[in-house]
């Protein structure tokens, strides 16, 4: 039977007793460092397991995260809180609900948690039926109605097998955390072993980890890999989402990585802007600092994963957001975060002593939508971020052009759930998917009836040549990326066109001269044939406009090979000077240019890139200043 992973963290007032109640759980102190033994409080994160066994039988397996209730570590709570399964939300008996198990609690929701139990701790001295009332009271209009509440006491014992059993009924009936193929560890501890190297901890979400997998630490772009994996002590070979996971990383030194950074394989680029649906708790009361405007252009600290970074706030459909209210925003950031559309954060203000509101990643680049069509697109998609239908048609529309794997990437949808969601749309005739590119029907069209014009024209306009020159029509299309661009031609050239050289053309199109042009084509044929072996220059030949066009083509069709950049020569006569040159070798042994040259009445001007050209193509060898035919040629 396989074991089901979960994370668990606590939450709750400084003193309420989340860490003795996660020793009592499991055995083990969260607090490991001194200050907190001296302090007898919780500063950074605690990590503790806990095995249980769900009502059916199965095995479950919390890793818990214990995190402080000092209102001065709120940023360590974040931290603690961002990839999590369930809450252990903990409020003391004596004292009841305290500023921080309310701002805990909406950080808990900002971070769209689903489930909690509730632990009444202390329940030797408190007053359980009272505080239990002003839970339910407090907790009435929040998801987290109808989360259990067990008294407990680690002084008695009382109510931590209860508490065991409502924390494994939950885990029960909840799904494990999704594998959707893009594995992210939120980094939260970084430490050197010695005789091991860098070890990295954290929360694994989204993918699994193998050993021996070469990743990506982001922001910085910092490629390592992972030469072992642990969870709670145990290696492994894998790690899969939802496990409390160690990576020890070669090629990584411990300044070069710390909490907040994110360990992933992915290496596209971390993003500085972000744009953002954004709500302030409805509890947050005006009067409270919390809860006073927020004004367009305030500074605030954006908290994701277990990064924080300073965020420029500006609401892209009000002044001023007010408690209760939620807006679409773009958030400049003081440095770039690895975010995925989807992705929740807790928004902090300047000064860092309250919890201002949170919110959910809705397009994790850069972008200026302020259109109001564009605002629906995103308001469409705050509504339903689990949706990859709507995430899909929405980014479709929003970009014009996405490709599979840069954009659709950066979401919490595997490959092929975004393949499928393609195919739909595709079916529905909502969009043209064509190789990497996904592009919104219209737009497409648009464009590709923008090139056929253009290829027609060149078709008409000069229909001597092979046909549009690909460098004009990306000239033409020079504002769409260049892998649409490539796909454009793609598309095109499965159809009714063809890449001809450095053209592309209609299938149908037969480069012919005009009845003007043959009088010339003529006489360059004449001057080229008249000393085969030594023609004029192509300067000479390309006296005019109209020269100039009917040599092009001749060298288009093949008739005239281009040996330098002066040099040219018709392919009949090229294919006579190559037999020549191979039998007078043959026959006088190795030759200097000007042996060959005499012989065959040519010049320097064409002798010598016309055998650097043979040269190249295996048929000749220089040896000093002579040439020897290739041993393929002799036999
Ligand atoms: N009487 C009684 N005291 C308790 C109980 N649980 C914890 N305490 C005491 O409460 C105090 C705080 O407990 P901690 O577990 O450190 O509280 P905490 O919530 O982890 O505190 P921070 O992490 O700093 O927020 C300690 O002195 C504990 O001995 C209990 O069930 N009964
Ligand atoms: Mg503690």
């Amino acid at each position: 039977m396989t074991t089901r992973h979960f994370i668990i963290a606590t939450a709750g007032h400084v003193d309420h007793g989340k860490s003795a109640l996660v020793k009592a759980l499991t055995g083990t102190d969260p607090d490991r460092l001194p200050e907190e033994k001296a302090r007898q409080i919780t500063i950074d994160l605690g990590f503790a397991e806990l095995n249980l066994i769900a009502p059916n039988g199965d095995k479950l397996h919390a890793g818990i995260v214990d995190v402080p209730g000092h209102e001065d570590f709120v940023r360590n709570m974040i931290a603690g809180v961002g990839s999590i399964d369930l809450a252990l939300l903990v409020v003391a008996a004596d004292d009841g609900w305290m500023p921080q198990t309310e701002e805990h609690l909406q950080i808990l929701t900002y971070l769209a948690v689903q489930r909690a139990v509730i632990a009444l701790t202390k329940s030797d001295i408190g007053r359980s039926g009272v505080v239990t009332e002003q839970i339910r009271n407090q907790l009435r209009e929040t998801v987290f109605a109808c989360a259990p509440i067990v008294p407990t006491s680690v002084r008695t014992s009382e109510g931590l097998e209860d508490l065991k059993s409502a924390i494994a009924s939950e885990l029960a009936a909840m799904n494990p955390q999704r594998d959707y193929g893009k594995p992210r560890l939120f980094v939260d501890r970084v430490f050197t072993l010695r005789g091991i190297g860098t070890v990295v901890t954290g929360t694994l979400t989204g993918g699994r980890f193998r050993r021996g997998q070469n990743i990506m630490v982001q922001p910085q772009k910092l490629p390592a890999r992972i030469r072992s994996i642990q969870s709670h002590g145990v290696e492994l070979d894998n790690a899969q989402p939802g496990m409390r996971t160690a990576l020890n990383l070669s090629d990584v030194t411990i300044d070069q990585i710390k909490r907040g950074d994110l360990i992933t394989d992915s290496d596209l680029l971390a993003s500085s802007t972000l744009i953002a649906r954004i709500e302030r708790s409805s509890r947050l009361r005006g009067k409270d600092p919390a809860g006073h405007p927020l004004k367009n252009g305030s500074s605030a600290y954006l908290h994701h994963g277990t990064s924080r970074v300073a965020a420029r706030v500006t609401s892209l459909e009000t002044d001023k957001l007010e408690p209760g209210q939620k807006t679409t925003a773009h958030l400049k950031l003081a440095s770039p975060i690895f975010a995925f559309a989807g992705d929740r954060f807790v928004l902090r203000d300047g000064s860092e002593q309250h919890t201002i509101g949170g919110g959910i990643v809705l397009y994790p680049d850069s972008a200026n939508h302020r259109e109001p069509n564009q605002l629906k697109l995103l308001s469409v998609r705050a509504a339903a971020p689990d949706d990859v239908n709507v995430f899909v048609r929405s980014e479709i529309a929003l970009r014009g052009f996405v490709s599979r794997t840069a954009v659709l990437n950066k979401s919490h949808f595997s490959a092929s759930e975004i393949s499928q969601a393609l195919m739909r749309l595709q079916r529905d005739n909502e969009i043209v998917l064509c190789e990497e590119i996904a592009a919104a029907r219209n737009l497409w069209q648009r464009m590709r009836r923008q090139a056929i014009a253009l290829i027609d024209e060149a078709h008409k306009r000069s229909p001597e040549r092979l046909g549009l020159e690909l460098t004009e029509l990306r000239a033409a299309l020079r504002d769409q990326p260049q892998n649409v661009f490539d796909a454009l031609v793609a598309e095109l050239c499965t159809d009714d066109f063809v890449r001809k050289g450095p053209a592309i053309a209609r299938t149908s199109h037969r480069p012919l001269l005009s009845a003007e042009l043959r009088p010339v084509e003529a006489k360059i044929r004449q001057a080229l044939s008249q000393k085969p072996f030594d023609p004029p220059s192509r300067r000479e030949i390309e006296s005019d406009r109209g020269a100039r066009d009917v040599l092009r083509f001749l060298i288009e069709s093949g008739e005239v090979i281009e040996v330098g950049p002066d040099a040219v020569l018709q392919r009949e006569h090229l294919e006579r000077v190559k037999a020549r040159i191979a039998e007078f070798i043959s026959k006088n042994g190795p030759a200097t240019v000007s042996e060959l040259r005499q012989a065959l009445g040519s010049s320097r001007r064409i002798m010598v890139p016309l055998l650097e050209r043979l040269d190249r193509d295996g048929v000749t060898r220089r040896v000093g200043d002579r040439r020897v035919l290739c041993t393929i040629h002799n036999a």
